[in-house]
């Protein structure tokens, strides 16, 4: 480290003069008010502000990061300094104030003396404590900086795409082991790709969505029937398992009338077998669920039970674009006794950020069957590829 003088008329001159000579990574160590010498024998010497200013002298051997760490650290021992000195300054007040008491009760000559030399030690202090403060701020200032340009730009990318910590952690770490010329961009996306897996696996015999509450299972087996029936002419049957809400019934119900297929409404276990049986004919049966709670194992189990009845072919776990990535985890975990092999993400028209689609993907360790993008029936259904959501992510490009 270096350490350098400057003496100058003004505060504006001194940092025109560090900030030519070292740039700006110089640290302000300390600052006060001199007298310049000028003039015949120093005679007429002017006012003016001295800066001793510190800069790391191997700045171009080390790398961003461990430059950071040492301005940080630098920053840290200066302000432990900072505030050793302000509170030494506060205490010689006190003392200053106690001297000026005992004064007064010496006598009226000491009184002027004490109170006079007092008064100019305190205004003294206080303006070294209001200087102190300054560089304090200053100082807060540039660590908060400091500590924002030790991020990379590939840090950032992740961040606002709300990845997930620990994810961004990983994903940066597999970056740094791809060797080639490509660009770190080109190499997080295709480490991020790397992390999404999605099927094309076809819709056929039974087929059942669940998830929490409201996250569009319903809408969704709507669009999968609109799909299936008009645009493949397969023959589909809906179902819905019914154990908690009146009026979910109504929702699959009027979808399955406008598109004249078959629907039947399962209340109970039993009735599970005699309803799948009573759509034999059809080549695909979707199977919609009320939404659950994740964290109630009891409703899971009680959906599990009706699983188990039935020979079902695929179990797609539905879950929202827009679930912050504690509550994916929970979601992931609590629906796991349910075997889902595939994961439906649905609501991507209603966030401006995709990390979540990793985060799912991390989480569930399950392929991504769909997307959905919109509440129109049929069409906001899509089987986007891993690159192109890859390409969402990194908000390339857009739905
Ligand atoms: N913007 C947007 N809204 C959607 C999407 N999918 C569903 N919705 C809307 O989300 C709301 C809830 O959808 P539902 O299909 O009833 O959700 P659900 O999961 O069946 O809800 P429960 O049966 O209560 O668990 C409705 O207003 C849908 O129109 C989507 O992809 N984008
Ligand atoms: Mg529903």
């Amino acid at each position: 480290m270096i350490v350098k003088r400057y003496v100058a008329a003004s505060m504006g001159e001194v940092l025109n003069k560090i900030k030519y000579e070292l740039g700006n990574d110089a640290i302000i160590i300390s600052q006060r008010r001199v007298r310049r010498k000028g003039g015949f024998l120093g005679l007429f010497s002017k006012k003016g502000v001295e800066v001793t200013v510190a800069i790391n002298d191997n700045s171009g051997l080390q790398n961003k990061a461990d430059d950071n760490i040492n301005v940080q650290n630098s920053i840290n021992a200066i302000k432990r300094v900072i505030n050793k000195t302000i509170d030494q300054n506060e205490v010689s007040k006190d003392t200053s104030y106690q001297v000026k008491r005992n004064n007064i009760n010496t006598g009226p000559i000491g009184v002027n003396k004490g109170i006079y030399s007092n008064d100019i030690i305190n205004k003294n202090n206080e303006n070294l404590i209001s200087e102190m403060r300054e560089m304090k701020e200053m100082l807060d200032e540039m660590m908060h900086r400091s500590l924002k340009d030790s991020k990379s730009e590939l840090q950032v990318n992740l961040e606002n795409a709300d990845i997930d910590e620990n994810i961004a952690e990983d994903i940066l770490n597999k970056v740094k082991t791809i060797k080639d010329d490509r660009t770190q961009k080109d190499k997080l996306k295709e480490v991020i790709k790397n992390n999404i897996t999605v099927t094309d696996r076809e819709l056929k015999d039974i087929v059942i969505l669940v998830g929490p509450t409201g996250v569009g299972k319903t809408t969704t087996i709507a669009k999968m029937a609109g799909r299936l029936a008009l645009v493949e002419k397969k023959r589909v049957g809906l179902l819905t398992i019914d154990t908690y809400r009146i009026g979910a019934v109504e929702q699959l119900k009027t979808y399955a009338d406008i598109m004249n297929i078959p629907f039947r409404v399962v209340f109970t276990i039993k009735e599970m077998e005699t309803a799948v049986e009573s759509m034999k004919d059809c080549d695909v049966i979707l199977i919609d669920t009320t939404g659950r709670s994740s964290k109630n194992v009891m409703q899971i189990s009680e959906l599990r039970a009706f699983m188990k009845k039935v020979n079902v072919s695929s179990v797609h776990l539905v879950v929202s674009c827009t679930t912050k990535s504690r509550d994916i985890d929970i979601i992931a975990d609590g629906y796991r006794c349910l075997n889902y092999d595939s994961v439906i993400i649905t609501k991507l028209d209603e966030t401006s950020t995709y990390g979540s689609i990793l985060n799912i993907c991390n989480k569930t360790l399950k392929p991504i069957s769909f997307v959905t993008t919109g509440q129109n029936v049929p069409d906001d259904i899509r089987l986007m590829n891993s690159s192109e959501l890859a390409s969402l992510i990194l908000r390339e490009d857009t739905l």
